[in-house]
C-alpha cells in the first residue's frame, strides 16, 4: 500500500487541515505531511497540484484523492474501520453525524469574527454581535447534547474519542484564543480536548511555525 499523503496549510492558521490531520492521526496509520503556507503568490497552484477544489486538506492515498475534511473523515472510517473512528451504535453515530455535517456547513459569524491561531490568546471581550453569540450557544448546546446522552464513557462528545471531536477542536482552539465565557461543562470538554495527544501535537507544531501571516496575526478589533 502506498503511504498516505495528507496536504495541509500553516497549522496555526488552518481549521480545515487541522480537522482532516486529526481524522488521519486517529487511524493510527503512518502518513507523510505536505505543507503549502496560506497567502502566498503560489498558494492556489500549489494547491491544486493536488486538489481540484483548490483548498486543503487533501488527502492523497496511491491514485485516490480526497478533500473536504468531512469526506476525508467518511473515507478513513471506511477504509480503516478498526479505528472505530464513528460511535459504533448507530443512535450516538447518526448524532455524531449530524453535529459534524452541522460544523462543516454552518457557523459562518464564529469562523468569519474569530478565525484560528491557536498560538495566541487575546484579552477576554464582551461578544455583542448577536449571530456570533447564536453560534457560540448553538454549539454549547450540542456540545452538551452529545455529552448528556452518549458521554458516560469517558470526557469527549461521545465518550471516547471519534470523529466528532475532530470536527469540534478548532472550535476549542478558537473558544480558548478569545477567551470565551463557557459553562462547566464546556470548560471540562474543551480541557479534554486541549490534552488529547494528537491535539496538543498539532499545537506544538503551529508553535514550532516561524512563518507570520499579518491579516491571521492582528488582534481583534
Ligand atoms: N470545506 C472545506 C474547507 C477547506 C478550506 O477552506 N481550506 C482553506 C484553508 S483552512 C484553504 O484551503 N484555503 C486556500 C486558500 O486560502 O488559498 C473542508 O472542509 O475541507
Amino acid at each position: 500500500m502506498a503511504r498516505l499523503v495528507l496536504v495541509i496549510a500553516n497549522k496555526a492558521y488552518s481549521s480545515w487541515s487541522m480537522r482532516g490531520w486529526l481524522a488521519l492521526k486517529a487511524t493510527g496509520e503512518p502518513f507523510d505531511e505536505v505543507v503549502i503556507p496560506l497567502d502566498r503568490p503560489d498558494t492556489r497552484e500549489r494547491i491544486l497540484r493536488y486538489s481540484p477544489s483548490a483548498k486543503v486538506p487533501v488527502l492523497v492515498d496511491g491514485d485516490v484523492r480526497v478533500w473536504e475534511s468531512l469526506a476525508i473523515g467518511e473515507y478513513l472510517a471506511e477504509k480503516f474501520p478498526a479505528a472505530r473512528l464513528w460511535p459504533e451504535e448507530i443512535k450516538a453515530r447518526a448524532l455524531a453525524r449530524a453535529v459534524s455535517a452541522e460544523m462543516h456547513a454552518g457557523f459562518m459569524p464564529l469562523r468569519r469574527t474569530m478565525p484560528m491561531n491557536c498560538r495566541v490568546t487575546y484579552e477576554a471581550r464582551p461578544i455583542k454581535d448577536p449571530e456570533l453569540a447564536a453560534d457560540i450557544a448553538r454549539i454549547e448546546a450540542l456540545w452538551a447534547d452529545c455529552r448528556t446522552r452518549f458521554g458516560s464513557g469517558g470526557p469527549y462528545l461521545f465518550g471516547r474519542y471519534t470523529l466528532a471531536d475532530a470536527m469540534f477542536a478548532p472550535v476549542v482552539n478558537r473558544f480558548t484564543t478569545y477567551q470565551v465565557p463557557v459553562s462547566a461543562v464546556t470548560a471540562a470538554y474543551m480541557k479534554a480536548i486541549h490534552a488529547h495527544p494528537h491535539v496538543a501535537e498539532w499545537v506544538a507544531g503551529a508553535q514550532a511555525e516561524t512563518v507570520r501571516i499579518d491579516k491571521y496575526e492582528a488582534a481583534p478589533n
